[in-house]
């Protein structure tokens, strides 16, 4: 069922003033303001917003809803911080419960997509003390030559800072390295939430606000895109979400240089911060509808499946998403380790066409840059070979 349009929304005279002027220049294309945008969290209703984000998501992006094919590689879980929400970092001393890929087993990992028509591979783990920058860009450059097609988006910007440092290089040397190793773009990843005072309860020890937006900006420069996140639903209120998005609207003023947004919601398993509640699937859509609606800079707003389930991010596509990552292979532990929905987050092309085409959305499957790799609209899938038991 379609959200309700928002010309019926503007004409409905039991709607609140300010709401309705919010409403109004929506409709007019026109940018909304930070005063705006908070209250739309206190006092949107989700049915509202989610006209008003459905809106903006179609002016940008029709009916489609894309999709890619992708495989995670997380090098290892060790990590030199120790960010509060994390389920999933290990400290190097510590015996139970770690790993860390050689770089032999990873070019397994790529091999065994060897015939698969992947475009790209995610590379994101903790921060190991002794796997550096040079490490990175020959694992890199050893991806490209198996795959020279495949496009390597890899270390969020936590991970950058410290090789950086470690390597004794600024970010534009090293962003350099990596580029011309073979690096396409980069995740979105460590942005947590950037009001200063919240950052310092959840993730005091790693990369600072300023230092992520610069590795980011130094990123877009050099003419590697990126992304960004922003984790909600813990102890940060309305305002710092607000805060959060328009310090990357500002940015993307002035770069361009952003892909997408992606919202990723805190999961309350097995951390230091195990004691908050999460926040409710209606708080997760009024935020993907609020996002889509503030980010009017960002040309894409991702719901990231595996974290929130299937379910919520069929949902999200009707308040202002309009990418569902893609089909991840049983390589991500960041999220199973946090209780996200997903524990086994694996889902066939067919599962994922399906999914959209039944949330009335048109399936494109794209490539990192939101290319056109494949339109599923009318596409077929063969009936399935039946395999006689043995
Ligand atoms: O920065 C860690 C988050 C992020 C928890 O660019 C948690 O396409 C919720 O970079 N609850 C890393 N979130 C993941 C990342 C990413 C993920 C998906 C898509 C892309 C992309 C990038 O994972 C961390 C942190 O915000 N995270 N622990 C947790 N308990
Ligand atoms: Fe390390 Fe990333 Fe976990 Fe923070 S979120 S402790 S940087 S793995």
């Amino acid at each position: 069922m379609k959200p309700v349009s928002i010309f019926n929304i503007i004409n409905n005279s039991a709607l609140d003033v300010s709401l309705k002027t919010i409403a109004e220049k929506i409709s007019a294309g026109e940018r909304i303001t930070a005063e705006d945008g908070v209250l739309l969290f206190e006092k949107g209703e989700l049915g509202f917003l989610g006209s008003l984000a459905n809106f903006v998501k179609e002016k940008k992006s029709g009916n489609y809803v894309f999709f890619n094919r992708n495989f995670h590689i997380e090098p290892t879980n060790i990590c030199v911080f120790d960010c509060k929400f994390c389920s999933y970092s290990r400290l190097l001393k510590q015996k139970d419960g770690t790993w860390a890929l050689s770089e032999e087993d990873i070019i397994k990992m790529v091999k065994k997509f060897d015939g698969v028509p992947v475009t790209e591979v995610h590379i994101v783990g903790g921060v190991h003390p002794k796997m550096g920058l040079h490490y990175f860009a020959e694992l890199i450059k050893k991806i490209k030559e198996i795959r020279p097609d495949i496009h390597v988006k890899a270390f969020t910007a936590v991970e950058l800072e410290y090789m950086c440092r470690k390597a004794k290089v600024s970010y534009e040397e090293g962003l350099k390295i990596l580029k011309d190793h073979g690096q396409g773009s980069l995740p979105g990843g460590g942005a947590e939430i950037f009001d200063e005072t919240i950052r310092k309860e959840i993730c005091e020890d790693k990369c600072t606000t300023a230092q992520w937006l610069e590795i980011h900006e130094t990123a877009h420069k050099l003419g590697m895109p990126s992304n960004a996140t922003m984790l909600y639903g813990h102890i940060e209120k309305f305002e710092h979400r607000i805060d959060h998005m328009q310090r990357l609207r500002d940015l993307q003023d002035k770069t361009k240089g952003f892909n997408c947004f992606i919202p990723l919601k805190f999961r309350n398993k097995d951390n230091q911060m195990s004691d908050l509640k999460e926040v409710s699937v209606i708080e997760d859509l009024r935020n993907y509808a609020v996002s889509r609606i503030y980010m009017d800079n960002f040309n894409h707003l991702k719901a990231y499946w595996p974290m929130i389930g299937r379910t919520t991010a069929q949902l999200s596509l009707n308040f202002g998403v309009d990418d569902i990552d893609g089909t991840i292979d049983d390589t991500t532990k960041i999220y199973s380790m946090a209780g996200a929905e997903d524990q086994n987050p694996k889902l066939s092309t067919r599962e994922l066409v399906e999914l959209i085409k039944n949330a009335g959305r048109h399936p494109v499957e794209r490539n990192t840059l939101y290319e056109h790799v494949k339109d599923y609209q009318e596409f077929i899938f063969p009936t399935e070979e039946i395999v006689p038991h043995s």
